[in-house]
């Protein structure tokens, strides 16, 4: 056994122990905890690019340990203010079949759901989020009640790729979720909005069909045109008092700080770290249900893991944006 003061030691050597998603305990049930963290190991929704998105779990994890940290914005420490396990992974054993992936994750988050325990996910390509908000948002969810949900989502695109019948025969894909979870009534676009987006696209009417769908989107040329302190203003007016739903897609960040993303939007400049953590700090105590960490990929991290631990940090938020809500 180790002393309470070998531990204040060994906890700060990320190499050290079992490796859980912030050395949280691991416990399948979710019915004990007050927020679960999820890893979904998925990469066949984004067949397109790069294929090591399932991998992303386990490169968290690698690293989180050594970001079991206290939240010095909020002034708490969510470890021991709320009971937080690590729930383990999605079960995926039909892995390149994208569409069954996605019932098995519906199937995983509505019962952490029926559960009323607040999650958080680490991907996994993009795709999943569609597979999470449908499970949250069943009908059993004492987490949503029958309400639809409101989306914050960061990323540099649009994910609403209609004019696309399908993502190399995936069709509940990373280019599709954010547009068929509106037609199919879990995601409010009127009180959602998509920042972030950048890049040079392949039409010119990329916009059109979020616009259509009814997001409000603010575009990486209008954050920086309107300044971070309206923008902030604009993702909370859009709001109301449905459930919230953040996801955040780390190629809305520039990619000198985070290298090892899916698709590279680099001739745009991204959100640097802080105005990423300011823009989600700026939910601060709002309704929260959950949120997700998407399209690392770590076969083409830095040797020092550094989009791995950006992925973490962002995690991080994410799980204070909840906890400092909860009693
Ligand atoms: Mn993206």
């Amino acid at each position: 056994m180790n002393t309470d003061k070998d531990s204040l030691m060994l906890n700060t050597m990320y190499w050290w122990g079992i490796p859980t998603l912030f050395r949280c305990k691991y416990e399948s049930n979710p019915k004990n905890c007050d927020i679960g963290l999820v890893g979904v190991p998925h990469s066949s929704g984004n067949g397109t690019t790069e294929r090591d998105q399932h991998l992303g779990p386990r490169a968290v994890r690698h690293v989180s340990a050594g970001l079991r940290r206290v939240h010095l914005d909020f002034n708490i420490n969510p470890w021991e203010k709320n009971i937080i396990y690590d729930l383990g992974d999605v079960p995926l054993p039909e892995a390149n079949n994208n569409e069954r992936c996605i019932e098995r994750m519906v199937e995983f988050f509505s019962k952490i759901a029926s559960n009323n325990t607040r999650v958080v996910s680490i991907g996994g390509d993009h795709s999943i989020t569609g597979g999470i908000i449908e499970g949250l948002t069943k009908k059993k969810s004492a987490l949503t009640k029958n309400q639809k949900v409101n989306l914050v989502h960061f990323d540099a695109h649009t994910d609403t790729y209609e004019n696309l019948d399908h993502f190399m025969g995936a069709k509940k894909s990373a280019a599709h979720w954010a547009s068929y979870l509106v037609k199919q009534g879990n995601v409010d676009a009127n009180h959602s909005t998509q920042i972030g987006i950048r890049g040079n696209p392949r039409t010119l009417d990329w916009l059109k069909p979020s616009y259509d769908l009814g997001y409000q989107v603010i575009t990486m040329d209008e954050f920086r045109k309107d300044g971070l302190k309206n923008c902030k203003e604009k993702i909370l007016s859009r709001l109301d008092d449905k459930p919230i739903y953040i996801t955040f897609d780390l190629d809305c960040l520039d990619p000198t700080v985070a290298p090892a993303v899916a698709n590279l939007e680099p001739a745009f400049k991204g959100f640097s770290i802080d105005e990423a953590r300011t823009l989600l700090q700026s939910l601060r105590g709002r309704n929260i249900i959950g949120g997700d960490v998407v399209c690392l990929l770590p076969t083409k991290d830095n040797p020092n893991n550094i989009t791995s631990m950006t992925a973490a940090a962002i995690m991080f938020e994410l799980i204070c944006l909840i906890s400092i809500n909860l009693n």
